[in-house]
């Protein structure tokens, strides 16, 4: 008996020691983990600051504030903070609006907070004789969220505290992540494990990741959640799945986040006609989804009313439409903005929204897949009711490694266009690869379309200041899954979090952000936080150089969307390879000018005309605008061949750099995070020479020309 126990016991501890290193950080806490703070001079500073917190609401959101604050400071300061009214003490932070506090009353303006809406904040300090206050204001509970997460990261990041004077609003209101989750919990273009909701056990189980996800989600200001797949399964509206939803929605609401659902546009059709061998059956008795027939309209209204008695506060549906085998209002002689509107008609009694994807490609509509979507969209301006966004990717093709902006931006200025980016890396290296995407996203943003002339940039365009828009929204498609650590890659959490912070103020920088991400989730070691955001600052346009410089695109494994297969032609015309980059003898890359394809001619001028011409085209969409002669001079000096083989190895030169940097910081970061992105960092740099090979040795089979060497 004896023995048993005691070779149990040693079973357990073994087990323990395996799965529980104590000395390793598994991810899963993000960057919401509140280290102890290491600065002892800043922390004595801290210290004079805060010593007790007033919370006086008293909502659900109020306790979470509380809860927070207090977890956070008394981590990072090392001692225990005090809840106390907001009438005693000094040194005191009080975390209220107007309407709860006096002290807030006392020393908010009105006529400021007045212009900060429902998600606004005000941070200040205020030195009345000898008390020191530190006052979160807002005009919600949820205000008050955000406000208490930007003073946490304020401590986190170890800043100055003293003379506080911070005011904040989100430039974008609707904030979203998009989960392409399935029912089955299979995540399409998910590289973190399986899906986070756990459909089996729901109403009933709430998994504690859940609210998890929701504080690292409001710690960031995202506050919707679209939380399954735009391949939808009519499924989710099922009375049995939406009361699984309601349940995440109540997790998810005290922290300010909405649920929103995509749905199939087929939903109404019976089972009958093929629920699972197409994607055109449905759930509901009707045998068709035609969006002018009286009882389709009626059937969405119903589900509307159905969804919105369990989730009062639900946002509205997303929708692919007539896009890659989804069905769509053209099966019935419709347009998009048809089908919108009735899903639009159903959802406004209750302020719901639609979100109706541009992502769409109908071969029929022009040889060049590039522009499709301005041309299906841009007759549709106008036409589309108030409570419709229509939904673009970044650019006008899908998310590769780098593209001119989407030309529909800026060309719909009577339809609000809410920005799709993707967090969850389908082209650029999935969660093997080191790429921080917040400089690929700040280019997107900075992008001046010329749309309402010069300075009309993307980030003006979304956040509707250039086109007055009534509504603003971008959404990221999210690289979360089950793995502890959430991404896959410990890295990939920092896009999660660039994203966030973009949502809310596109206008801070890539490095900022990394600079603040590892602060707080790696270390506050000047030295490392600079090596580190140094190395991840330059990984994205290495990862282009890699794998599809000077404007090539879509030369992926086919399906899979990893390595290279730039031979690959076996396909619809549009998913082959081939097809985009057209090498033959003459040269490379896909002729969009005014005497190929005429893509040019969708964006405003001078862009247009700075696209057209070979001579004047950016170099980073060379081959995306132009069949490009392989001796043409480029601005370094270089024949094209020989520029594009110098970029392949620079792309490779550079993992092989945030190889050695990484290794330098062994035994300064923490050994598991260290371990682990050392593993990944070698699978790079295996993968970069694929790329760099394959696409080289392919190439030269039409360029004849040598490989040079830059050694
Ligand atoms: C492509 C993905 C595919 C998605 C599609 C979309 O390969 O899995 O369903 O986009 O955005 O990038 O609808």
């Amino acid at each position: 008996m004896k023995l048993r126990s005691i070779i149990f016991t040693l079973i357990t501890l073994a087990f323990f020691a395996c799965n529980h290193s104590p000395t390793g950080d598994d991810g899963y806490d993000l960057w919401i983990k509140y280290h102890s703070i290491a600065d002892q001079q800043k922390l004595a500073s801290y210290n004079n600051l805060i010593t007790s917190i007033a919370v006086p609401g008293t909502s659900a959101t109020s306790t979470i504030i509380k809860t927070e604050l207090q977890r956070g400071l008394n981590d990072l300061f090392g001692r225990e903070i005090t809840v106390v009214a907001d009438d005693t003490s000094d040194q005191l932070l009080v975390v209220g609006t107007q309407e709860q506090s006096d002290i807030i009353k006392q020393y908010t303006d009105k006529a400021v907070l007045d212009t900060l809406g429902s998600d606004g904040f005000i941070l200040k300090s205020v030195q009345n004789q000898n008390k020191h206050l530190i006052i979160i204001a807002a005009n919600t509970d949820v205000g008050l969220l955000y406000g208490s997460y930007h003073l946490l990261r304020l401590v986190q990041t170890n800043s100055n505290l003293a003379n506080l004077r911070f005011i904040s609003k989100p430039k974008i209101q609707y904030r979203l992540l998009d989960h392409w989750d399935n029912l089955d919990r299979t995540v399409e273009r998910g590289y973190a494990g399986r899906s986070l909701w756990k459909w089996d056990e729901l109403p009933n189980i709430l998994d504690p990741r859940y609210t998890d996800y929701a504080r690292a989600n409001a710690s960031l200001g995202i506050n919707g959640s679209v939380i399954n797949n735009v391949n939808a399964n009519p499924r989710i509206l099922l009375p049995e799945y939406l009361k699984k939803v309601a349940a995440l929605a109540d997790v998810f609401r005290p922290y300010g986040i909405r649920i929103f659902l995509s749905i199939n546009f087929s939903s109404p059709i019976s089972a009958e006609f093929g629920i699972e061998s197409s994607r055109r059956g449905g759930i509901g008795d009707l045998s068709t989804s035609d969006p002018s027939d009286p009882a389709v309209q009626q059937w969405w209204k119903d589900k509307a009313k159905e969804i919105y008695d369990l989730i009062p506060d639900f946002g509205g549906f997303l929708v692919k439409a007539n896009s890659e085998g989804m069905p769509g209002p053209q099966e019935y002689g419709k347009n998009h903005a048809d089908g919108a509107n009735m899903l639009a008609d159903a959802l406004a009694p209750y302020n719901g929204i639609v979100m109706w994807r541009a992502f769409v490609y109908t071969p029929d509509t022009d040889p060049d897949r590039a522009k499709r979507a301005y041309k299906e969209f841009v007759p549709l301006d106008g036409k589309f009711r108030s409570n419709v966004f229509v939904q673009a990717k970044n650019g006008p093709i899908d998310f590769q490694s780098r593209e001119p902006v989407q030309p529909l931006f800026g060309a719909m200025p009577k339809t609000p266009l809410m920005l799709e980016l993707q967090i969850t890396q389908e082209y650029l290296g999935h969660s093997t690869h080191l790429v921080y995407l917040a400089p690929m996203w700040k280019e997107y943003f900075e992008f001046d379309t010329y749309a309402e002339g010069e300075g009309t940039t993307l980030g003006k365009i979304i956040d509707g200041s250039a086109q007055r828009y009534h509504m603003t929204g971008i959404a990221g498609v999210t690289n979360i899954g089950d793995d502890r650590n959430w991404t896959g890659h410990f890295f990939g959490q920092a896009n999660w979090y660039a994203f966030g912070r973009l949502a809310w103020d596109y206008t801070l920088s890539a490095g900022q952000l990394a600079d603040e991400w590892i602060r707080m989730s790696l270390t506050s070691d000047n030295k490392v936080v600079e090596t580190v955001k140094t190395m991840m600052l330059g990984s994205w346009e290495a990862c282009i150089d890699y794998m599809t410089p000077l404007g090539l695109h879509h030369i992926m494994q086919e399906g899979f969307h990893y390595g290279p297969q730039p031979d690959f032609d076996d396909a619809r015309i549009d998913w082959t390879s081939v097809y985009y980059h057209r090498a033959d003898s003459i040269g490379l890359g896909f002729d969009r000018s005014s005497t190929g394809s005429d893509a040019v001619g969708q964006y405003f001028s001078p862009l247009r005309e700075q696209f057209d011409n070979i001579n004047t085209c950016p170099e980073k969409y060379l081959l995306w605008f132009h069949h490009v002669p392989w001796d043409f001079k480029m601005k370094s000096g270089r024949i094209m061949w020989d520029e594009l083989c110098y970029k392949y190895d620079s792309g490779i030169e550079y993992v092989d750099r945030m190889v050695a940097t990484w290794a330098s910081l062994n035994g300064k970061v923490d050994p598991a995070i260290y371990a682990h992105v050392a593993a990944k960092l070698k699978q790079q740099r295996t993968d970069a020479g694929i790329w760099h090979d394959t696409c080289v040795n392919y190439f030269q089979t039409f360029s004849k020309r040598p490989i040079p060497s830059f050694k």
